[in-house]
Parts: structure tokens; C-alpha cells; sequence
């Protein structure tokens, strides 16, 4: 009785063991966070080093113990760590550092789940870093300088002042904190540009320079820097070009583009060669206040009107003749040559007069 009824139970305890042994098939771990669709997380930037920011989960049929790593980061610094929590693993800010969104904006995670002898690879996580404004407004230059003239007239724009911020949609307003005590100018709040307020203030003689300090806000954070205005005499007013001429200034004077028929750094001066006065097609140029005419060839005199005749050419010709001839002794050489030969002549007719008189004595 005993033996019959546990004959049947060893077969069914066999054919059991067959069934759970034969198809040797283990289970693979399988990755529920991240999955398919679920994808993405994110976190403020500037977090604590270190904080859990997300939960990986991974199950094993088998009931295997699962281990579950950091596959792949991209980008691979600061290294994110992983720690196993009491239900799945907790992704962990990096220890040594806080992460930057300005420096990197997103990272992807590839995560690995060992469970036996198999190894699987998860979907990629991605994380976006939420920004926080941690950044103040930075000028696109360390100081600024601009001038006006003082006949500038109200809302003229003197130059525009510009900040940036690496924050995700700054807004930065701009104000004159310093250096503007009578109102002179003003600043547009969101444009920077810097303005002019009140044009009768500027005196480039008693105040040639105005020292601004501007600040930029981007409601949280502040910058400022120094704006250097200079105040320019203007030359062109009042207008110092007569007689219809065009007025040109720069930053230290002023240059008059006179009208026909006027000359003269204040076109106050007639133009002798206006109309020309020069005949024949001779060129006429101004000489001070006259004029001077360069004639064409065969005429001459002030007015190119007399008809050049040709026996000038043959005087210079003999004139060049005579020069190349033996040049004449000068006065002084003519005295000293007169001197010599009168000289000559006395000694002559000394020895002369010497020798007949000793002929003479002789012959007695
Ligand atoms: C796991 O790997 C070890 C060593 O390679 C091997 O002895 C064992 O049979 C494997 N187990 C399974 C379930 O495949
Ligand atoms: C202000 O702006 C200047 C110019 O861009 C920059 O050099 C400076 O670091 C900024 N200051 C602050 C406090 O951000
Ligand atoms: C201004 O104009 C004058 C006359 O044309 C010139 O001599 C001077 O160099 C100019 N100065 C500047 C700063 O351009
Ligand atoms: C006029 O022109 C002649 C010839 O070019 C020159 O020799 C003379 O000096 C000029 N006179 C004046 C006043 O410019
Ligand atoms: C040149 O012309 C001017 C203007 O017509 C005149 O006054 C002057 O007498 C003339 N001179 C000569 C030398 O022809
Ligand atoms: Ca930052
Ligand atoms: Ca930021
Ligand atoms: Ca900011």
C-alpha cells in the first residue's frame, strides 16, 4: 500500500526535475528604468556634489543578483557615480565637483545590469541641467568712450552699451548709476543705448569730458562699467564758410568746400582765375590774390596775349657762341699785366742807355 503510493510520486518528482532542467535557458536582467520612452530626467545645475538625481532599476527572472554599473557617460566628465539604493540604484551627482549647465547642458547615460553569467546594456538616459541665473551680465568691452558735439540735439544716440549673460534668457536692463548730476544724458533700459537728454548742458569749454558709470542687471546680478563722453566744439557752428561754401568738421576743426569763383580756408576770397583771364588757352593759377598764366607755346606776358617772336632764339644762340669763346681777363688781371710790362719796358731801356754809354767811354 505504502510502496504503491510512492512509486508514482518519484516518477511525477522525476518528470518534474526534467522539465524545470532540460531547456537550460537563463533569464537576462532587464532594465525598467530607463525603458523604451522614458528616456529623459533632468536636474538643476549647481546641485550638491554627490545628491541622487535618478533611480535605475533592473530585475532578473531568475532571482540572480543583479549589478548594475555606469556603462557609458558622454561627456565622460565630471564622472557621475552610481550606488545601490534598497530598491534599484541611485544615480549620483559627481563627487569633487557641482555640474555647470553653462559648461555642459545635457550628459547621456548608457547603463549595464549584470545578473549570472549575462550582461545587458540599457537604453540611453538623458539628463538635462536645469539653469539656475548664476551668471551676472558681462560688457562686451572693459570701458567705453564716445563723444557728442555741443550742437548735438536731444535723443541723439552717443554709442550703445552692451552686455551679454550665459544664463538662458537674460533679460538685462541698463541705468546710469554715477558721473550724470545734471541730467545730460540717459540710458534706454533694455536697448543700452546711451542718449542725449538735455543738449543745452554740454559746454565743451567748461565741461569737456563726462565720466558715467553704467550698470547692467539681470535682476539678480550686476556689472557695471565707466563711460568716458567727450564734449566737441563744434566748428562748423556758427557756419564759418561764406559766400555759400560747405562746412566740414571733425573733432578739432573744421574744412570750407567753397563754390565757384570763391578761394580760401573761409571762401571769403575771389578766385582770380575765375573766369580766365589767361588768352590763347594759357592756364591760369592762382598767385595769392592774383593769378598767373602758364601760356601755351608762341605766346607770352602776363595774359598770354603777345605772340613770341623768333629772333629771341637766335640772340641766346650767339650769346652761347661767345661764351664758350676764351674768356676775357678780368680789371685786376689787366693792372698786374700793365704793371709787369711797364716794368719791362724801364728795365729795357736801362740796360740800353747803360750799354751806349760804356761803348762810349770806351771808344775815348
Ligand atoms: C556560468 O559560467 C560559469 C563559468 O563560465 C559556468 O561554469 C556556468 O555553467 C555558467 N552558468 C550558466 C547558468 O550558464
Ligand atoms: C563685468 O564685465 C566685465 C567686462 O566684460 C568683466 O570683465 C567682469 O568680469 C564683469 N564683472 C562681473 C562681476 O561679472
Ligand atoms: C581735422 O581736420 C583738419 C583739417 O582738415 C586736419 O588737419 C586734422 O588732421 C583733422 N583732425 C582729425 C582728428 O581728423
Ligand atoms: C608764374 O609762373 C611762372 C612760370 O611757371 C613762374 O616762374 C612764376 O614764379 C609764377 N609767378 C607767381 C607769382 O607764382
Ligand atoms: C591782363 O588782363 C587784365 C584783365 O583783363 C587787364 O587788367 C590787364 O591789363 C592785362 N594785362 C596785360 C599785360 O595784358
Ligand atoms: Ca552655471
Ligand atoms: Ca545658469
Ligand atoms: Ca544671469
Amino acid at each position: 500500500m505504502f510502496r504503491y503510493q510512492v512509486m508514482p510520486n518519484i516518477y511525477t518528482f522525476l518528470a518534474t526535475c526534467v522539465l524545470i532542467v532540460s531547456p537550460v535557458q537563463t533569464a537576462a536582467p532587464v532594465f525598467s528604468n530607463p525603458s523604451l520612452g522614458h528616456q529623459q530626467t533632468s536636474c538643476f545645475e549647481n546641485i550638491a556634489s554627490s545628491s541622487s538625481i535618478y533611480r535605475v532599476s533592473a530585475t532578473d527572472a531568475d532571482g540572480d543578483t543583479v549589478t548594475v554599473a555606469i556603462h557609458s557617460q558622454n561627456p565622460s566628465d565630471p564622472p557621475f557615480q552610481i550606488t545601490k539604493a534598497i530598491i534599484g540604484w541611485n544615480l549620483m551627482t559627481p563627487s569633487l565637483t557641482t555640474i555647470d549647465r553653462e559648461t555642459t547642458p545635457t550628459f547621456t547615460f548608457v547603463f549595464s545590469a549584470t545578473g549570472g553569467n549575462d550582461t545587458v546594456q540599457s537604453v540611453a538616459l538623458t539628463l538635462i541641467l536645469t539653469d539656475l541665473n548664476d551668471n551676472s551680465p558681462q560688457f562686451t568691452a572693459i570701458s567705453y568712450s564716445a563723444s557728442v558735439y555741443d550742437t548735438a540735439s536731444a535723443g541723439a544716440v552717443i554709442l550703445t552699451i552692451q552686455a551679454t549673460d550665459a544664463d538662458v534668457s537674460p533679460s538685462i536692463a541698463y541705468r546710469i548709476t554715477a558721473g550724470d548730476v545734471a541730467g545730460t544724458f540717459s540710458i534706454d533700459l533694455n536697448t543700452g543705448e546711451l542718449k542725449l537728454n538735455t543738449p543745452g548742458n554740454l559746454n565743451s569749454a567748461s565741461t569737456p569730458t563726462y565720466s558715467l558709470t553704467v550698470q547692467a542687471s539681470d535682476g539678480a546680478n550686476t556689472n557695471t562699467t565707466t563711460v568716458t563722453i567727450h564734449v566737441l566744439d563744434d566748428r562748423c557752428v556758427p557756419q564759418p564758410c561764406q559766400n555759400g561754401g560747405t562746412c566740414t568738421r571733425n573733432e578739432t576743426d573744421f574744412i570750407c568746400a567753397c563754390v565757384s569763383g570763391w578761394i580760401g580756408d573761409t571762401c571769403s576770397q575771389d578766385n582770380p582765375c575765375i573766369p580766365n583771364l589767361c588768352q590763347n588757352g594759357g592756364t591760369c593759377t592762382i598767385a595769392g590774390s592774383t593769378y598767373n598764366c602758364t601760356c601755351t607755346s608762341g605766346y607770352e606776358g602776363l595774359n598770354c596775349t603777345t605772340i613770341v617772336t623768333t629772333t629771341t632764339t637766335t640772340t641766346t644762340t650767339t650769346a652761347a657762341t661767345t661764351s664758350i669763346t676764351t674768356p676775357k681777363p678780368d680789371s685786376q688781371d689787366l693792372v698786374v699785366i700793365t704793371v709787369v710790362s711797364v716794368t719791362t719796358v724801364a728795365v729795357v731801356i736801362t740796360v740800353t742807355i747803360a750799354i751806349l754809354v760804356y761803348i762810349r767811354n770806351n771808344k775815348r
